[in-house]
């Protein structure tokens, strides 16, 4: 994530709607600090924005987003399964894993819902601001070598990653039962080396509430891809339709005339501003450094510029990172 010079003395406020609610939210509240509550059950929280003063988002800072309950899982006990369209199906402990070569990256993540709070007319779904988003460093695996292990059928297709959590929804779209938490991630992409099982974020353990102990990263790809709390692995003949990419992160287009439901993918082009933040009083006649981030998905940012005067003039903007 490229982002411009920051302020001198960016602001350390906002516990967000957590003031003088019950007990619940003032706990949730001291848990994380530094996060705005968007829905407490599950954790949903996020980054505020206005606060950005690093490239690196610190883990205490950074957004949370889970569909279901956040389940507990021990080190000890915990299992990948590798299944499906394999020569070999695989159970690795942790010990196992930690084992294998490693790689450390930073890549960013951006929830598909960021930003939803502005879209006119208004969207379902969490009223995420501009943090839904953050920017971390990730030790694993890479699922490829894991798959590897496991040896390919020549017919393999895809491979859906699967959480440990699990519920359900009886709202419309319905799932009828209970359901994991799973995304599926075509084999090109399954085996590109910056696809990782991770188990550290930031130089420390993976947080629980970001899938402990082991999440998929998938850099370049909206974040629902990268499936926390990963138990399950399996290799597919077909493409997955499961829950999250199609009744959720999918969106119709055509293709030779048919309307198709596509899986959101890719993370777009965007540019955000973090200060002046939304309804911040700028002093007039006086300097003010503003500052914020662009991000794009699988490709590089080349430049950002920026317009005082809605949009008739516009300034290049000093970019790092
Ligand atoms: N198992 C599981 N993985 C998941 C999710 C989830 O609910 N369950 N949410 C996804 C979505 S939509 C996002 S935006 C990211 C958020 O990751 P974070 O909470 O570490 O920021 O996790 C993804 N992985
Ligand atoms: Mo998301």
């Amino acid at each position: 994530m490229a982002q411009t010079p920051q302020e001198a003395t960016p602001t350390t406020n906002t516990q967000g709607n957590a003031c003088g609610s019950s007990g619940d939210a003032r706990q949730q509240a001291q848990q994380h600090p530094g996060l705005i509550i968007r829905e407490k059950e599950p954790e949903n929280l996020e980054f505020p924005f206005s606060t950005l003063d690093s490239f690196i988002t610190p883990n205490e800072k950074f957004f949370i987003r889970s569909h279901f309950a956040i389940p507990k899982l021990e080190t000890d006990s915990w299992r990948l399964k590798i299944e499906g369209a394999v020569d070999q199906a695989l159970e690795i402990n942790y010990d196992e894993l930690l084992s294998m070569p490693s790689r450390t990256i930073v890549a960013m993540l951006e929830c598909a819902g960021n930003s939803r709070v502005f879209l006119v007319p208004q969207a379902n779904g969490t009223q995420w601001e501009l943090g839904a988003v953050g920017n971390a460093e990730w030790t694993g695996v890479p699922l490829k070598a894991v798959l590897e292990r496991a040896g390919l059928h020549p017919d393999a297709v895809e491979v859906v990653l699967e959480g440990a959590d699990t519920g359900e929804s009886k709202e419309e779209p319905k799932t009828s039962g209970i359901i994991h938490f799973a995304r599926s991630l075509p084999l090109g992409k399954a085996l590109d080396p910056e696809v990782l099982l991770v188990y550290r974020m930031n130089g420390v353990q993976l947080p629980q509430f970001h899938g402990f102990p082991v999440r998929a990263i998938v850099p370049g790809w909206y974040s629902m891809a990268s499936v926390k709390w990963l138990t399950r692995i399996v290799v597919t003949t077909r493409p997955f339709n499961g829950y999250f990419q199609s009744s959720e992160y999918s969106y119709w287009t055509r293709s030779n005339e048919l309307p198709t439901l596509m899986p959101v993918t890719e993370i777009e082009i965007k540019a955000a501003i973090a200060r002046p933040a939304m309804h911040e009083v700028v002093p007039a006649n006086a300097d003010y450094r503003m500052h914020g981030a662009a991000w794009t998905g699988e490709s590089e940012v080349t430049k950002v510029e920026v317009s005082i005067d809605g949009g008739q003039t516009w300034d290049l903007v000093v970019c790092q990172g």
